[in-house]
């Protein structure tokens, strides 16, 4: 019997999210960092086997102390995103129940939909037994439909994820092509990969300061022409964005365009400029003309 529907991966932020996302699907489709709120959109990731279709809803990181506008707004849409599911997916690290996580499970207590644990980053723990434990403890947390242990990292049991979803999915037919791997368009994930690779190489508070624009895609047979504009919100952070000599946007540019390499499966042409919207996180018009669709 087939069966398709939508699957919420709920966390705080940096538990592993969007690497999931990204291993369930095969594909790189999310941003990933060791920064929180990394993902800033809505990002689907659409699985399908011989006899289901999941489509994998990756948030933003929900966290309490969301002090910009960006910030609420991306609560916003994490919370948001659990309205429209079939079953949530609560992300933890193995061994670790923060505060935060408390944060995250409460809002989720008064849900309809079942809730399945996931227990990611396994590959962490000295001993598979480790995780026994922990698992009675979150027991006592709340009456999780299901619990997977797993590692979005290497892999480890993210098969078994997706055949213990399954049964909470409805009766239905393909809601997407089967060959389809995400909602998201070509441009997008383009944008998102060059912004993992300033999160990835900037501190502070840059990182959350940058918006990536795409302007120019041009497809030929042979190459893709792709140009974008790195939005920062001050001189300062644009000075640090390019770098000495241009060393670090230089850097920036080419690990940028070998990831874009690997996901168009073509040679790629890029060309990135740097400018400055000042306050562009307070201003939603300008959010999302650079494709953030917080709301
Ligand atoms: N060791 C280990 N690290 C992991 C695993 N999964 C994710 N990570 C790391 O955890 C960090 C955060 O991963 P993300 O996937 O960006 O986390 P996220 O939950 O999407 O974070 P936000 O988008 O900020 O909410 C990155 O440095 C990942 O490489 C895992 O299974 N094992
Ligand atoms: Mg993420």
């Amino acid at each position: 019997m087939m069966r398709a529907g939508f699957v919420a991966l709920v966390g705080r932020p940096n538990v592993g999210k969007s690497t999931l996302l990204n291993r369930l699907v095969g594909y790189r489709v999310a941003a990933i960092a060791s920064k929180p709120q990394t993902t800033r959109n809505q990002i689907r990731g659409i699985v399908t086997t011989e006899d289901a279709q999941l489509v994998f809803v990756d948030t933003p990181g929900l966290h309490e102390d969301a002090r910009t506008l960006l910030n609420r707004s991306l609560n916003a849409s994490a919370v948001a995103a659990l309205e429209e599911v079939d079953v949530v997916a609560l992300l933890v690290e193995a061994g670790r129940f923060t505060a935060e996580d408390e944060y995250v499970l409460k809002r989720l207590q008064h849900l309809r939909q079942p809730v399945v644990l996931v227990i990611n980053k396994i590959d962490r723990l000295k001993s598979p037994n480790e995780v026994l434990g922990f698992i009675d403890s979150m027991q006592k947390r709340h009456d999780f439909a299901e619990i997977v242990p797993l590692s979005a990292q290497t892999g480890a049991n993210c098969d078994s994820l997706v055949k213990a979803l399954k049964p909470y999915l409805p009766e239905s037919d393909l809601l997407f092509p089967e060959d389809q791997i995400t909602d998201k368009s070509v441009r997008f994930i383009v944008g998102e990969l060059i912004r993992e690779q300033i999160m990835q190489r900037l501190h502070q508070e840059i990182p959350y300061s940058v918006a990536v624009e795409i302007e120019q895609f041009d497809e030929q047979p042979s190459l893709v022409r792709i140009g974008a504009v790195i939005w920062v919100e001050r001189d300062g952070q644009k000075a640090i964005v390019i770098g000495k000599k241009g060393q670090m946007l230089k850097a920036i540019g080419s690990h940028a365009r070998t990831s874009i390499e690997a996901f168009l499966e073509k040679k790629v042409y890029l060309r990135l400029w740097v400018k400055v919207s000042e306050d562009w996180q307070n201003d939603s018009r300008r959010w999302q003309q650079f494709g953030v669709d917080a709301d």
